[in-house]
């Protein structure tokens, strides 16, 4: 059997973001994807038109009913829409026995709004939270990637990864785990075809964790993935276009 891993967010029908990328994901990693839908975007590489959130109940059941039946060995979280959702999602989350990966999810690429609001009920559950640079500001109410990641910590993430995809130069990442700094550097790639490109990061980092690595090698494989993913996008659409979600894993 396959470890299976479970995914909670929004869906983006042009397949590059989301939780399709999160399936596409687990799938490389030879984890077997389960998902829970949050919210429905209508969306292509050009544009967020409309945002559907769906009701907290309906995310609820959907829960239930996969961990009651299919019991994961890791989850994480994605766009989460609206304060009601993170707090049924948090409610879940209190009775998981397997890590969830959140990621705090706030803007697209394009700038619609797709959660954000309410977020921190859900990073006591956290075994790892993923903020790029300005969710991270957003949250911890400083710039500075070291005091960010420690006052995330207080606010109960067991550990921090904040991307470095949005500064200038090489995009290295730091993890804290409440005792180290490791740095997770790579050469920045001078593309426009980044859709997707945080959703599929902590899906790798999370079937990493279904898979049963240590946290810092679940990072170092799932950074390995993402930049080969992003090196040989595949350039769909004609926007922002997909990672390369073929990308072998090393
Ligand atoms: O990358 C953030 C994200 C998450 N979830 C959905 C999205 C996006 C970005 O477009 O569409 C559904």
């Amino acid at each position: 059997m396959p470890p299976i891993a479970l995914t909670i967010g929004g869906s983006d029908p042009s397949g590059g973001a989301g939780i399709q990328a999160d399936l596409k994901t687990f799938h490389q990693f030879g984890v077997y994807g389960a998902s829970v839908v949050t919210l429905v975007t209508v969306q292509n590489t050009t544009r967020v038109s409309h945002v559907e959130i769906l009701r907290a109940d309906l995310v609820s059941q959907q829960i239930a009913a996969v961990v009651e039946d299919i019991p994961p060995a890791a989850a994480k979280t994605g766009a989460l829409g609206s304060p009601e959702v993170v707090h049924a999602v948090a409610r879940a989350a209190a009775t998981f026995s397997f890590p969830l990966v959140v990621d705090p999810v706030m803007i697209s690429k394009h700038g619609a709004r797709l959660g954000g609001d309410g977020i921190e009920e859900l990073l006591p559950y956290a075994a790892l939270v993923t903020p790029n640079l300005p969710e991270a500001e957003a949250l911890a109410g400083t710039a500075d990637l070291r005091r960010a990641a420690w006052r995330l910590r207080e606010m109960g993430a067991r550990a921090v990864l904040i991307k470095g995809g949005h500064r200038e130069g090489d995009a290295v990442d730091l993890l804290f785990d409440g005792r180290d700094f490791t740095e997770f550097p790579a050469p920045r790639i001078d593309t426009r075809h980044t859709h997707g490109t945080g959703c599929t990061y902590s899906a790798a980092i999370t079937a990493g964790m279904a898979l049963g690595l240590p946290l810092d090698e679940a990072v170092a494989r799932a950074k390995r993935f993402i930049h080969q993913a992003i090196a040989t996008n595949p350039g769909l659409g004609r926007g922002c276009g997909p990672v390369n979600h073929f990308t072998e894993v090393s």
